[in-house]
């Protein structure tokens, strides 16, 4: 039989491999949580971060800078919520959102080739 020492031990280092498990997975995905008010999105064939989650009912602006010159990313759209963006080149385009609802949200180029999505919580 184990201790209540030993369990607990084993319970902390279970946590720490969930943990790092879960960061370093999360990273690979290119997922980002915004924990701040505002969040930069790099447009470099595709998005990074690609998944954005966020918060309900809480203001988060997206700060779009696309650096690639291909025609195929300049423009942002994110169906469900009806925006559709022209993004020029270098330059940061501002986009202000309050998501009321939970939810996965898929945004893409403007010829649907590449695609990220915002995660509401
Ligand atoms: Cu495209």
């Amino acid at each position: 039989m184990l201790s209540l020492d030993q369990i607990i031990t084993l319970l902390i280092g279970l946590e720490g491999i969930i943990f790092t498990y879960w960061y370093f997975f999360e990273k690979k995905e290119g997922v980002q949580r915004v924990t701040g008010s505002s969040i930069t999105i790099k447009v470099d064939a595709g998005y990074s971060p690609s998944t954005i989650v966020i918060k309900k009912n809480i203001p988060v602006t997206l700060k779009i800078v696309r650096t690639d010159k291909s025609d195929c990313l300049e423009e942002i759209v994110i169906p469900e919520w009806k925006i559709k963006k022209y993004l020029p080149i270098n330059k940061e385009v501002s986009l202000n959102l309050e998501a009321k609802k939970t939810g996965e949200y898929p945004f893409h180029c403007g010829m649907n080739m590449f695609h990220g999505k915002i995660i509401v919580k």
